[in-house]
């Protein structure tokens, strides 16, 4: 009887515990997308991503291709078939680009601020650099993660009135 609630504990305990566990141990990182050069197309054209993300544009065409920003921050040069290129975005904002010879292929990379680090607030005009309105994912991980904290704390509380319910009765069990 006692080995048997001993285990029962020690059982509650490692459940209780887990989740708190994995939830503290999943931070952030830094990814890297992939947008596809081919039939004269990027794919996909509109990408979002996070600070800090890298993306990396890869021409499958015979012809060679560019992805050049319309505001001069990054350019690929010549991209013949095979070859990649890579940007990773430090700031956030949506980046336009094309295709240098071929104008008519343009792509868009919408950076969202990263919801862990909190990006200085540089107070710039609206119309000089639209702020990316699809934000909503951040937020929902977030809450995803307290959600997960709280339920394993409501866990461990329950199992340790368990163990000590469990002990009150062994002792009066006793007398
Ligand atoms: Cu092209």
């Amino acid at each position: 009887m006692i080995v048997s609630v001993v285990r029962i504990t020690l059982v509650a305990l490692v459940v209780a515990v887990l989740p708190m566990t994995l939830a503290a141990t999943t931070p952030a990182r830094a990814a890297t997308h992939a947008v596809e050069i081919a039939d004269f197309a990027f794919a996909p054209a509109t990408l979002t991503i996070t600070v800090g993300d890298t993306v990396t544009w890869t021409n499958e065409d015979a012809v060679a291709h560019t992805a050049t920003s319309t505001t001069g921050v990054f350019d690929s040069g010549d991209l013949e078939q095979g070859e990649s290129y890579s940007v990773t975005f430090t700031a956030p904002g949506t980046y336009d680009y094309l295709c240098t010879p071929h104008p008519s292929m343009t792509g868009r990379v919408v950076v969202a601020a990263a919801a862990a680090t909190p990006v200085p607030s540089t107070p710039a005009p609206a119309s000089a650099t639209p702020a990316p309105t699809s934000g909503a994912p951040l937020p929902d991980v977030a809450m995803e993660r307290e959600a997960g904290i709280n339920l394993a704390q409501i866990l461990g509380v329950a199992f340790l009135v368990l163990g000590a319910g469990i002990a009150a009765v062994r002792v009066r069990q006793r007398r």
